[in-house]
């Protein structure tokens, strides 16, 4: 009997354990993620949105004429994450013998250019094991010169309904705490507070504030950030955006409040869904200006077989 009660104790000692250990969020298995809602073979996942009647509907938007810029410059001065780089090179390369003497100048840019600065992420970018967006395996779309399949020339150009949600300005904050996980409730709260709602094929874009740092203080820009957790990511996808953006280096608040798990909504965006992330926004005019509702414009560079790429978008109002 002493036997059976300790045999029992042990087995409940280990339940409890293990379930102090789950993580909060694991990745669904591919039999509940693919086919993806766009189709079998589909690579262009959230930008299937993007159909005439999408861009018609979006230009009704424009009032004034106001075009708002949301890329930095890319530079030295840009936040990098881990060891990618930016560097260029200027080539002042030669003056012409002619009698007109045209000078010509030109740049090298050695970069990992389609992760540094305002940047979007395509679905080469995330993986769960070898598995990406609609189930296509690392080993059957990769080769030296990029993906096969997924590269980020598929996306096309966005012109699309943007909304910004400003949560740092809901919060009465310049910028929300280094490690602050955005809840659905903030969202919410930002969504009635700017009196906008959020429709399918939107270019979603959160304020945080973070951008703040940018270029001042990059240590601490890419040592942690306040963002979207998983809670808020499964509410905004369930929204059906073209993409996900904001002024952080990862859109997602890092590091994840559950040790346990790393950077979760580049998989429920990237891998699970087929979203995009935009990352490195500028935002500060957009957020001044209350600009909530906007038509968003941006046209990914056409790196065959990128993961992603540096991009230039603008809001025009
Ligand atoms: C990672 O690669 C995790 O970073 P990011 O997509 O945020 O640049």
């Amino acid at each position: 009997m002493q036997h059976i009660a300790i045999t029992f104790a042990a087995l409940l000692v280990g339940t409890v354990a293990a379930q102090a250990q789950a993580p909060s969020w694991t990745v669904p298995p591919e039999s509940q993620r693919c086919p993806s809602k766009w189709g079998a073979g589909d690579e262009r996942g959230s930008g299937n949105h993007m159909k005439p009647q999408t861009v018609l509907n979006a230009v009704k938007l424009i009032k004034t004429g106001e075009v708002i810029e949301l890329a930095y410059a890319l530079g030295p001065s840009m936040p990098f994450f881990g060891p990618r780089r930016f560097d260029m090179h200027l080539k002042r390369t030669f003056m012409n013998p002619q009698s007109n003497e045209r000078g010509s100048n030109e740049e090298m840019v050695l970069s990992e250019i389609g992760q540094v600065g305002t940047q979007l992420d395509g679905f080469g970018h995330q993986s769960h094991r070898n598995s990406h967006y609609n189930c296509f395996k690392t080993e059957e779309i990769t080769g030296r010169t990029g993906f096969t399949k997924l590269g980020i020339q598929n996306t096309g150009a966005f012109i699309t309904r943007g909304v910004l949600i400003d949560v740092a300005g809901f919060k009465g904050v310049e910028m929300l705490g280094d490690n602050y996980e955005i809840t659905v409730a903030d969202l919410e709260g930002a969504l009635k507070k700017q009196n906008t709602t959020l429709q399918p094929g939107d270019a979603v874009i959160i304020n945080t504030g973070w951008g703040r740092l940018y270029g001042k203080d990059n240590a601490r820009f890419v040592k942690s950030c306040p963002g979207i957790g998983v809670k808020a990511a499964e509410f905004l996808i369930s929204k059906d955006p073209i993409l996900l953006g904001s002024d952080n280096w990862p859109v997602e608040v890092a590091p994840n409040p559950d040790p346990q798990i790393s950077l979760p909504v580049h998989q429920i965006a990237l891998v699970v869904n087929g979203v995009h992330l935009l990352e490195n926004l500028k935002l500060d005019e957009l957020a001044a200006k209350q600009v909530y509702e906007f038509v968003f414009m941006m046209q990914p560079l056409k790196i065959q077989g990128g993961t992603g790429s540096t991009v230039s978008p603008i809001a025009v109002r």
